[in-house]
């Protein structure tokens, strides 16, 4: 097959249960587990699965999601349904919208559906698996696609987000490891991981994003959000936000992504990362205003693995199935190093091909069109590679 041999000096793993395809969010939600069928497919047809070692996760345990959430939470998320949820809070009950309220988070994003517990304690188990993989040094770059909501807060959900993945495998990696840098790529500001390590140095989370508060979910992470002001915080200058506008492209993404990157490395040196990959910052994404191809994407990856830290990558959004197929199948041909012999054109036995009709059946289709204006000038990119250049000045010593 496409030339993805095993031998090359470090270990990547690949985590997933293919339980997670079988829960759905609702008809017209914008969350589809489809997108982990159509990449699973591509990984698989392309043969990259050998160049990994493949496990099925487990479950994550109520004890272990109870690391970082609130035993009341972790309880109600693990007996709520749709049956009994309007008999446990009559109060969700207000009309039209179905519920709309604020009983942990739960509403129009966060519905109560079948299987919510089996499919929230599943992509965390292969995050928390992951992150032990790599404590146990056993894998040099641990994967899990179906993880990365990064929105979940210790006692309620939030943006499509019940349970924090992100947040329980960096808890595990910070027993091993002193240092653990956080980046996120999804065009929503990664929140809920932020505010989990606000007051800490030993976790720095750098998030980029589309920001228009109050227009645009959720609405934080402005440039001057670097972390608690008190000086005696150790937390002070942890958190980098890089704010963007709509149809940023490759190239300005690219410079943006290594200007800020290679420096906080180089002054936090942490000794593990974890890599939030959200698909929905490529162009035509249902969500996204971003113009990024699957290439340009994918080189954020690249340059992070190029350090040789020990990595954890997760998925995340991604609301056009078959692009975040394609940039999570591409990443994965990066991370085993089989990206420069994998066939743009798309392996001609595969299941569900046809989901890859409209763009031709190849790996990058253009997304970059100009779909959207990039309305992110020089003068602001420039703006924050200074801004952040400042900031991490005032962490060293
Ligand atoms: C990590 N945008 C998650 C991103 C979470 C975004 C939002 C929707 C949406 C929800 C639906 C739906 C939708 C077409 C889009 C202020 C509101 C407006 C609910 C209708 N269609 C991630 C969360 C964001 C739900 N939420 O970062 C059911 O769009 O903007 C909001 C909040 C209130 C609630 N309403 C939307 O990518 C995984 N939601 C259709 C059906
Ligand atoms: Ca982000
Ligand atoms: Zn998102």
């Amino acid at each position: 097959q496409n030339g993805v041999a095993r031998p090359k000096g470090y270990t990547v793993s690949w985590h997933y249960n293919p339980s997670v395809e079988n829960h759905h969010f609702g008809q017209t939600h914008p969350m589809k587990p489809w997108r982990l069928t159509l990449t699973k497919s591509l990984v698989l047809s392309y043969g990259m699965h050998q160049a990994m070692d493949s496990y099925v996760s487990r479950a994550a345990t109520k004890e272990e999601l109870a690391e970082f959430h609130k035993d009341e939470y972790v309880d109600f998320l693990s007996v709520a349904t749709p049956q009994n949820i309007y008999e446990m809070y009559p109060e969700l009950a207000t009309g039209t919208l179905g519920y709309s309220s604020h009983i942990f988070g739960v509403g129009d994003d966060c519905p109560i559906f079948d299987g919510l517990f089996e499919f929230c304690s599943t992509y965390t188990g292969a995050s928390i698996d992951a992150a032990r993989k790599l404590c146990a040094k056993q894998s040099d770059i641990a994967i899990n696609w179906s993880g990365g909501l990064h929105h979940a807060k210790k006692g309620e959900a939030s943006g499509f987000c019940y349970v924090n993945d992100i947040v329980l495998a960096i808890l595990q990696l910070l027993r091993y490891h002193s240092r653990v840098l956080y980046i996120d790529i999804d065009v929503h500001h990664g929140d809920g991981v932020e505010q989990a390590f606000w007051s800490t140095d030993r976790v720095m989370c750098v998030s980029f994003h589309k920001y228009d508060k109050e227009v645009f979910f959720p609405g934080t992470g402005p440039l001057e959000s670097t972390g608690p002001i008190h000086p005696d915080n150790p937390g002070k200058n942890y958190t980098i936000n890089v704010p963007l506008n709509d149809g940023i492209d490759d190239e300005s993404y690219d410079y943006l992504f290594r200007n800020v990157i290679d420096p906080a490395i180089k002054i936090f040196h942490p000794t593990a990362i974890v890599l939030q990959c959200g698909a929905d910052s490529l162009g035509h994404d249902r969500l996204g205003c971003f113009n990024l191809n699957i290439r340009g994407h994918g080189a954020c990856v690249s340059f992070v693995k190029s350090y040789g830290i020990p990595l954890l990558v997760v998925g995340g959004g991604g609301y056009t199935p078959r692009n975040v197929a394609r940039a999570w199948a591409h990443e994965t041909s990066i991370l085993i190093g089989a990206d420069r012999t994998l066939d743009p054109a798309l392996p001609e036995h595969m299941p569900h091909r046809d989901a890859f009709r409209k763009e031709g059946f190849t790996l990058f289709p253009n997304l970059g069109g100009w779909r959207r204006e990039n309305l992110n000038s020089r003068a602001d990119i420039e703006k924050i590679i200074r801004h952040v250049r400042e900031q991490l000045a005032g962490i060293r010593g």
